[in-house]
Parts: structure tokens; sequence; C-alpha cells
């Protein structure tokens, strides 16, 4: 039967369930990979599960988040994930050599592999035909353990690209084009599969551009097929023995289908403050700029970034702007400055930083008060940019280089001739700062600094539940208000009992001090609730201070997971309109839970306002017991045999 490319790796790669769109599925994962902000509770929890070494193909750890050391907590941070990485048999890239998701597609991604990341990102893989998702820590810590990774089988939507497109428009500007089209929510249960006769124009790094802003769709994944643009890439990575070719069958069945006329295209920005916000340069019209951001794992590739270069040559940046420049990786940094481009980009007056994730997640770099930033990047949340009140832009990098010269918000068109550019035959290969594992890593020893404390543990779920409602949230809440990011707090990211004191902070700084007063709390969410981030700590510190349920009317894919694995109740409204009738402050009891979970829906009764309204969940046999038994670490150390068998 004619099968797409995503439920042919799957099919590959499946070790349970049945294949079919909304049922549980477990796939085997060939690789993994960490960042250093969700990294060390993932290796924490990697530890607690008493494996010797990882049983992956490939695991690498990469330190691009938190590079800023004000203090000693990151330094710290990356010593104990170097140990670790050695000890359990992980390749350990060093700070300095770039943003997991540009690194991993440079140097380590492979065709019809499936790749699990503790970053929503991941999918950026799905340029060169992988299957990568993007997942909590802890689910990446049991797939390095040799656990399959379990996940609703998605349904897929074809994004048949038509046409080719015109001078200065690019692969951001595809993207953007869908996030105006489907929204935030648009792709949430799906993986958006990538075809039609456009595709061969895109280039494996502009693909991988398109892949990696599908997570900003909500999407589970984002796949391009592997053809000769992959084979050439991975051959001028010096990697053509890893190609595999990669298609859909001819007239494989997909679950809807959407077309985008690429020639039809004009370069487009996202609006303040969601990534769908999404309007053509010219008809926002020109805006004046503060500052202009350049980088992220979006648009920073050795392309993009000569783009810039050419744009920025022999010019030099607005009075007003400040224009800052991050190269993905060490590669295209390396290579920047090989071919003299970095000189132009110092001429122009960009101030350039260390290869690294840097504004993106508000680690330096925060726009002034009321700020209009530009960036290259792939979220615009409010507050994200370490500024409050700042507003933020999202567009490509020629759009984004044009501005830096104008001040204002500038449509690239009016540059006047495109300058063209193709893929380097070769890339510049030195892996000089990616450690490999020794052989057997048993005698290393795992350092840990002052500000690695211990996991908190979850007690099983009780029989009955009495909790009050600590926050009534409206819709499409982001994992950047349930635990914000940025320089101050990120440095926290392996001690729980401090970084939980930030919970909610953007929405209500009153929230963590309530929480533990309460002892036992609810928060009440709208639609798409905890979209953005994979950081596992919207969900770890939360339970921390003692939150037992969310009631939402819907969740993000990534988020829903993270509170299975850490023993919060995922709930959802069978009337979405009980969701008036709540207030914070009301006291909600379920009674016989074990009982009711096994039924289709749950009566609460509101203490409070003395009223029963019925709510429910949609975990399967196998979710219903990680919430059981308090979180994934608890479930899986009570199933674990002696032979760390996780299957
Ligand atoms: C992000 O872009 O929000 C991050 C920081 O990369 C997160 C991971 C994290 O919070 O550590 C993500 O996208 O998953
Ligand atoms: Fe880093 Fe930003 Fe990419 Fe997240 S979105 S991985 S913070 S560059």
């Amino acid at each position: 039967m004619a099968e797409n490319l995503t439920y042919k790796i799957l099919r590959e790669h499946l070790v349970s369930g049945e294949l079919k769109p909304g049922s549980e599925i477990g796939i085997r994962i060939d690789q993994t990979l960490t960042q250093d902000a969700t990294g060390t509770m993932a290796y924490l929890q990697l530890e607690a599960l008493g494996v010797d070494r990882v049983k992956t193909e490939l695991s690498v750890s990469y330190v691009d988040h938190n590079t800023l050391q004000g203090s000693f907590e990151n330094a710290d941070d990356h010593r104990y994930l170097q140990s670790v990485a050695a000890r359990y048999g992980i390749y350990f890239s060093r700070p300095g050599n770039g943003i997991c998701h540009q690194v991993h597609l440079e140097r380590f991604g492979v065709p019809g592999k499936t790749l699990l990341g503790s970053d929503s990102h991941t999918p950026t893989g799905g340029g060169l035909g992988m299957l990568a998702i993007g997942a909590g820590g802890l689910d990446v810590a049991v797939a390095m353990a040799g656990g399959p990774f379990y996940l609703t089988a998605p349904a897929v939507l074809k994004v048949n690209l038509v046409g080719q497109l015109p001078p200065w428009v690019g692969a951001k500007d595809i993207i953007l084009e869908l996030l105006r089209r489907l929204s935030v929510k648009g792709g949430v249960g799906k993986v958006l599969e990538y075809g039609g006769p456009g595709v061969e124009h895109l280039s494996v790094p502009e693909r991988a551009t398109i892949a990696n802003m599908g997570a900003e769709l909500g999407a589970t994944s984002s796949i391009f097929p592997s053809d000769e643009n992959t084979r050439k890439f991975l051959k001028a990575q010096g990697r053509e023995h890893q190609f595999r070719p990669l298609a859909a069958d001819p007239g494989a069945p997909y679950d809807g289908e959407i077309t985008v006329d690429l020639s039809s295209l004009a370069p487009l920005a996202a609006c303040p403050h969601s990534p769908d916000a999404v309007k053509s340069i010219a008809e926002i019209g020109p805006i004046a700029v503060d500052q202009v951001a350049i980088g992220s794992c979006t648009n920073s590739s050795y392309r993009d970034l000569l783009l810039v270069a050419e744009i920025l040559k022999g010019k030099v940046v607005h009075p007003r702007v400040s224009l800052v420049i991050a190269p993905g990786s060490r590669q295209v940094f390396l290579m920047l400055a090989r071919s003299g481009a970095l000189a132009e980009l110092i001429a122009s007056g960009a101030r350039i930083l260390e290869s690294a994730c840097g504004p993106c997640i508000g680690m330096g770099q925060a726009p002034p008060t009321r700020g209009i930033s530009v960036r290259t990047f792939n979220r615009n949340f409010a507050g994200r940019s370490g500024t409050a009140d700042a507003s933020v832009y999202l567009t490509g990098p020629a759009a984004a280089a044009a501005s830096a010269l104008t001040g204002v918000l500038t449509d690239p068109r009016t540059l006047g001739e495109f300058p063209r550019f193709s893929e380097p035959e070769r890339y510049l290969i030195d892996d000089r700062m990616i450690i490999a594992p020794p052989e057997d890593g048993r005698g290393v020893e795992i350092i840990r600094g002052p500000n690695i404390k211990p996991l908190p543990v979850q007690e099983p779920l009780p029989q009955r539940l009495e909790m009050t409602v600590l926050l009534k949230t409206g819709d499409n809440v982001t994992t950047d208000q349930i635990m914000p990011a940025g320089a101050k707090i990120l440095p926290l990211r392996s001690n729980i009992p401090a970084i939980a004191q930030y919970v909610f902070a953007p929405l209500d700084d009153t929230f963590a001090r309530r929480a533990l007063e309460t002892g036992s709390g609810l928060i009440l969410g709208g639609e798409n609730y905890g979209q953005g981030s994979s950081r596992e700590h919207a969900a770890l510190a939360p339970m921390y201070l003692g939150i037992k349920a969310v009631l939402a009317k819907s969740f993000a894919r990534i988020h829903h997971a993270n509170l299975v694995n850490f023993g919060i109740l995922p709930l959802k409204f069978v009337d979405p309109a009980d969701y008036q009738r709540l207030e914070q402050g009301d006291r909600l009891a379920i009674e016989d839970l074990h009982r009711q979970l096994e039924q289709k829906e749950i009566t609460v009764l509101n203490k409070t306002k003395d009223f029963t309204f019925a709510v429910r969940h949609n975990l399967t046999p196998r979710l219903l017991e990680i919430v059981k038994a308090g979180g994934l670490l608890n479930y899986t150390k009570n199933k674990n045999s002696p032979s760390g068998d996780l299957s």
C-alpha cells in the first residue's frame, strides 16, 4: 500500500501500537539531543534510571542556551554536562560550538532516522528527511536508556509547494505564510510533510528553517523528502555515505493537503506578540526600529549570514539601531571569517555574539523600553526578549539586514538586485569542539556544582483531591509565561526549589507564594495551554509548588506530556462553558479519584460555589498509570528490570 514518508519512518521504528492517526504508538529512537537548559534535568533523570551507558545509536549533549556566565551556576552545569556525557557514552558539543539544531543538522542528522530532542525545535532535522521530535527531558532520558518514545500517531498534512521563490523572498516567508494560514494551533496532532515541485528549489538549510518553525504551528514534526539536494548537503559536510533517498510513495494518502505557490509570496513578518500574527512587510509599513537581531536556530546558516553580509557590505547600521548577529555554529562562524564576510559584518557596526541562542532566549541583548526589535528568530512572545514592553517582529534575514541599515522595517525588495548564492561544495569541517565519549565511561567522575540540587520526588496520586484554583489564564498560554527564561532565571534550571519561585511570574508574581501556602493547587487554562518550549520545568516547578492538576480547554502536545511525566493531572472540560463558572480561589474536590479516572467523565465539586461539573482526560491506560505512579520516573523505576530493559 502506498505510504507517505512520515508513516514509512514510523513503521520502520514501530515498537508498539497500531499505526493509525490518533492511536498511541511507541517508536524506537535512533538519536537524541539535549541542550544545557533542559539537559541538566534530563541527565539527572538518566542517572536516576540506573543504566550504565546510553542505548541509542547516537546521543549528543549541546551547550548553547546558558552561555552567559554572570555567576558560577551555568559554568558548573557545563562541567556537569561534560562529565555526565563521558560517563554515559554521549558526544559533548562544547560551549561555543553552536546551537544544537544547527550543529546537529551539519554534523549528525541522517535521513530516515528518528531523533528525539529535549527542545521544541528538534524538528529542524526534518530538513534532512529525519523524523525529528521535541519532547521533555525525561522522555529523552528514557529514550537514551533504551525505552521507546510514546506519542499519538499523527495525522499527516501534505504541504504542496509549487513554483519558485521570487528574489528577496526566502524560506522564512514560506513558514510565516503557513503560520498566517494555519495559526499557532494549526499543526497540533499533525506532521507537516512537504512535497511538490517547489521542494527541489530549496536547499537543506532552507528546508531546515521551515521545519524548525513548524514548532510554532504546534506540529508534532515537519519533514522534507531526502533527495539530490540532501545528498549535496551531506556530501558538502563530508557525510555522503549517510545519504539515503526517501520520499512518499506515488499516490500516498494524506489527512489533508495545503498548497503554497512560492512565486506568489512576498516578504512577511510576524507582528507582536505571536508567531502567527503575520502580515506582509509592505502592509505593516516603515515603523521605526531600535534593534535588529540576526541568528537563532531558525536563520543562522552560512547562506543566511552571507546574504546579510552582502546586504551590509560597505554600509553602516542606522544610528538608532543596535544590530546583533549570532552565527548558528562554529562552522558558520569560521566560514564567515575565512571568506571575509565576517569583516563586512564587523565593518557595518554589527555586534558579533558567540554561536549560541543568546537573545532568542533572553540571554542578554534585551531591547530598550518600549523598543521595537526585528529578529530572524522563531518566537516573539511578550517579555521573552527580556523587556516586558518591547515589541518583536519576526522576519527573514534579508528584511532584518535591510531594516538595520534604514532604521525602519524594510521590505528587502527595495534593495535592488538580489545576490544569489549557492550552497558551498564543501563546508569547513572541524569537529574538534565535539568530544567523543570514552569506550567505557564507568570510571568517569561526575562533577556537580552547588547549584545542582536533587530531583524533587512526587508522591503517587491520592484517592481524593481537594485543590484551590490558583490562577485562571486565557488561551494560548506559553511555557515562557508559566516558567520564564532569560539571563536571571535560566541559571536556576538545575535547582527546582529556586526556579519554582518564578512560576507564572509574568502573569502574577504572587503565584509561587500562594501555591506553597495552599499546598494543593489547580491551574485553569483556556485553549492550547502550554504552547511553545519543551521545558519540563513548566511542569516540574509547578509540581514542586504543589500543583495537582491543570484544567484547560485544550493542551499543547509537549506540555501535556510533561504534565503527565511529573504526575500532574491534565484535565479537560466536558462543557467548555464551565470555564466561565470557575474563579481564582474556588475550592474544588474530586472524590474516589482512581475509580473516576477509569470512567469517561469525572465529577468535580466546586465547594466554594456549591455545584458540580464534569471533566475528562484523554490519557491512554499507560499514561494513566504514569500519573497514578506520580510520574514517569517512578513508573519507569517500578517497571525497570535488572537488565535495564525499559521496553
Ligand atoms: C526555547 O526556544 O524556548 C527553548 C529555550 O529552546 C526551549 C527549551 C528550553 O526552555 O530550555 C524549547 O524550545 O524547547
Ligand atoms: Fe535556542 Fe532560540 Fe532555537 Fe530555542 S528557539 S533552541 S532558544 S535559538
